[in-house]
């Protein structure tokens, strides 16, 4: 129901931009609902039923999408590209996968922190061409991570069409590739995504390893509302309409007894004064005045520079030896802090600035990581530590 007033309230000029997920809705509702409330998803355009099955106020929400300051990331993005904590959702990068490598991290610091958890990532069949995709991928699988690397095939990425993408037969084979369990399932039966995504979560957990879980589904709308569908062919509407999720559910609830059209009325009424409510609410919030000191301190921690002069004994050393004694010294007063790179474990480094902290700090906060190029392991622990601007 927000989809088809998003699209009113474009053509009305209200709101300039929309990415539909139209026709996927199965996907985001069922992957959030398999999840625990606390764990982290990533999603991207596509994925409304995140923020709703997390239960986001709309009100906000929408204030989000006009680009106001009590919108989630206070007026600077709108669409989708914003990620709220308190909901446990990270916002989103770019559609192309830089999202993976930080389920990775999010992943790693459950898996270091002995935690039954798991963090799901979205992305687009487009997505799973791209170098991020691959080396989030191995690297989960080498390192036993319990990430669900969640691929919507919708058959194109923008406009280029699977054929076009990728050679193999499904995507699937890829996270084979790669060494992982990897499934496809029907992205546009609730149900199945919700005890498929249920059964996912908890193989993670327990085997301590990621899975790629393939949905198939279909992109009713343009990748967003401008870039229109001429290059699908019109029968392709006809097969996945026969399939539509919503439709489908409700004539489920309908036959199986467990709601009769009355309720379901009832239920669409509730929803539809909700959200024209919250969209009244979201509307009549004024536009952002910019204040630089307000943006500079959102960007940076507080930070109260204290000075501290050399104390003992001065002693010449080479920079490299340094660095080594630095980053010992945050090991030894950070334990939530990893190192990771090439070479860096037993090997100490290509310079042998880590020589011997394996021994002294173990193999789980000194590691080795495959040849990647993603530099976007973040581990929250870290992240959120109160010290960082020390
Ligand atoms: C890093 C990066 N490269 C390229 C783009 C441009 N771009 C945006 S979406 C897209 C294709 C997306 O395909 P897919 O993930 O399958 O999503 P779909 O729109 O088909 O649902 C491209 C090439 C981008 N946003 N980011």
């Amino acid at each position: 129901m927000i989809e088809d007033k998003m699209l009113i309230l474009l053509r009305q000029g209200r709101i300039s931009k929309w990415f539909s997920g139209i026709g996927q809705e199965a996907v985001a509702v069922g992957a959030t609902l398999a999840l625990d409330s606390d764990e982290y998803i990533m999603p991207m355009h596509r994925n409304l039923g995140v923020f709703t099955g997390r239960k986001m106020p709309l009100d906000k929400l929408f204030m989000q999408w006009q680009g106001r300051k009590n919108g989630y990331s206070k007026g600077r993005e709108r669409s989708f590209h914003f990620g709220s904590n308190e909901h446990h959702i990270c916002g989103m990068i770019s559609h192309l996968g830089p999202q993976l490598a930080i389920a990775d991290g999010i992943a790693l610091a459950h898996k270091l922190r002995k935690e039954d958890k798991v963090s799901l990532a979205f992305s687009g069949d487009g997505a799973t061409s791209e170098g991020d995709f691959h080396e989030a991928l191995n690297v989960a699988a080498v390192w036993g991570l319990p990430v669900i690397f969640l691929v919507e095939n919708n058959g194109y990425g923008l406009s280029t069409p699977s054929s076009e993408q990728f050679i193999c037969k499904q995507i699937a084979d890829k996270g084979i590739g790669y060494g992982m369990k990897a499934i496809t399932i029907d992205g546009n039966n609730l149900l199945e995504v919700y005890h498929e995504l249920s059964a996912a979560r908890k193989y993670c957990i327990e085997e301590q390893n990621p899975i790629l879980v393939e949905c198939m589904t279909f992109r009713m709308r343009g990748h967003e509302e401008a870039s229109g569908v001429k290059y699908v062919p019109k029968e392709l509407f006809e097969i996945w309409g026969e399939k539509d999720p919503i439709s489908n559910y409700e004539k489920y609830l309908l036959e199986s007894g467990v709601m009769d059209e009355m309720l379901m009325n009832q239920i669409r009424e509730q929803h539809r004064t909700y959200i024209e409510k919250s969209l009244e609410t979201g509307f009549a919030e004024p536009p952002v005045v910019p204040n630089v000191q307000e943006e500079m301190n959102d960007v940076y921690a507080p930070h109260v520079h204290v000075q501290v002069a050399a104390q003992g004994e001065k002693r010449p050393l080479k920079l490299i030896q340094a660095i080594t004694e630095g980053m010992a010294e945050s090991m030894k007063r950070y334990p939530n802090l990893v190192l990771m790179g090439q070479d860096i474990a037993e090997y100490g480094g290509a310079f042998k600035a880590t020589e011997g902290f394996v021994e002294q700090f173990g193999k789980d906060r000194v590691r080795n990581t495959p040849c990647v190029k993603v530099p976007l392991l973040v581990l929250p622990s870290v992240y959120r530590s109160r010290d960082l601007s020390r």
